[in-house]
């Protein structure tokens, strides 16, 4: 008995169960209704009555041992089953993603795309970080042109004859489409453009710009202010008239400037368009020969038509925004307003 009793207490000591299946199955095998244990204490009946004492204390504290070990089995295979279960209830419905919505400047930059896009033109693209000659040299600006003094051109380097910095209008973009494409050329060019401007309600240092270019044979001023009408009518409605004023700019040669009838008071006069019945939209003029030139184009042979806009300044008069500086706050209160805003 002495020798069944020491090899179940070595037994005992080197039993593992990693499942609680298992626990139970040692549990039966020792303390069971035919268990070694419960065996044992039954051979008790048998054993001298001197050495009854002894065994007695030894078989209980064998007993105690065996429920002891087996409990600490038992939980600890609980445990492991516990860490190996998901925590969560992966079947919940899973939480849903609050949509954001489309910024004004980015819906009607996409509006104004879309509707040259309809006219039959190209999207390009170009990088913001460029050099001297794609933002001014190849676009007729003199050397001394203020736009290429420091305090309205961020530069990235200077000191050198074709210096680097952020462009300033999206007809850089034109410069490389007229470089490297063929003719005829019908491309509008979106892009963020950056000037050196003190920021205020009505200017800021970094906005977005849409220009177009028509080159090919025999594009004249009537089917520049033609594409300007009936893109203005696209963007402000049906009724929308313009009117062009003579202006300068050093790329286009006649230049204008292009206003649409104020779409708020339709000519009477407002606080929006100050009395005169008209807003100022655009810049656009017949690409000076010098431009189409210094890109390989033979003005003898080809002509073309420009112009530009401002993103934020068509979405300002497209919803009354009163102030350039609420594009750039992200104020949730503001780009609520326009969460419904994506048709035309
Ligand atoms: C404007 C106004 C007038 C313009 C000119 C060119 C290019 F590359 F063809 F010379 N691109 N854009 C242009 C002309 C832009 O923005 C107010």
């Amino acid at each position: 008995m002495k020798e069944a009793i020491d090899r179940i207490c070595k037994e005992l000591e080197e039993l593992r169960a990693s499942t609680q299946k298992e626990a139970e199955e040692a549990r039966i095998r020792f303390l069971g209704k035919k268990g070694e244990i419960t065996a044992l204490m039954e051979q008790f009946r048998t054993v001298a009555p001197e050495l009854k004492r002894e065994y007695g204390q030894k078989l209980n504290e064998l007993k105690k041992t065996a429920l002891a070990r087996i409990e600490e089995l038992k939980s600890a295979a609980e445990e492991a089953a516990q860490d190996l279960a998901p925590k969560e209830d992966l079947t919940m419905p899973g939480d849903a993603f609050p949509l954001g919505s489309r910024h004004p400047v980015s819906i009607v930059r996409q509006q104004i795309v879309d509707i040259f896009r309809k006219f039959g033109y190209d999207v390009a693209e170009g990088p913001e970080i460029e050099d001297d000659y794609h933002v001014f040299e190849a676009l007729n600006f003199p050397p001394n042109h203020p736009a290429r003094e420091m305090q309205d051109t961020f530069f990235v380097s200077t000191g050198h004859v074709n210096p680097l910095l952020l462009r300033t209008h999206t007809s850089s973009v034109q410069v490389r489409t007229m470089e490297t494409q063929p003719l005829p050329i019908r491309v509008v060019c979106p892009g963020r453009v950056f000037r050196n401007e003190a920021i205020s309600a009505r200017a800021h240092c970094i906005f977005h710009q849409v220009e177009g270019l028509y080159i090919d044979k025999n594009v004249t001023f009537a089917d520049l202010k033609q594409a300007i009408l009936l893109f203005a009518r696209e963007m402000f409605g049906p009724e929308t008239e313009i009117r062009m004023r003579p202006s300068y700019f050093p790329f286009t040669e006649p230049s204008a400037e292009v206003d649409v009838s104020c779409n708020i008071c339709h000519g009477k006069g407002c606080n929006i368009c100050k009395g005169t019945g008209w807003l100022e939209i655009m810049g656009c003029g017949m690409v000076d020969p010098n431009v189409l030139k210094a890109s390989g184009i033979d003005p003898e042979v080809y002509s073309g038509f420009a112009f530009g806009m401002g993103v934020e300044r068509i979405a300002m008069l497209k919803w009354q925004v009163n102030d350039l500086r609420h594009y750039f706050e992200n104020d949730m209160r503001f780009l609520q307003e326009f969460a419904t805003a994506t048709e035309v």
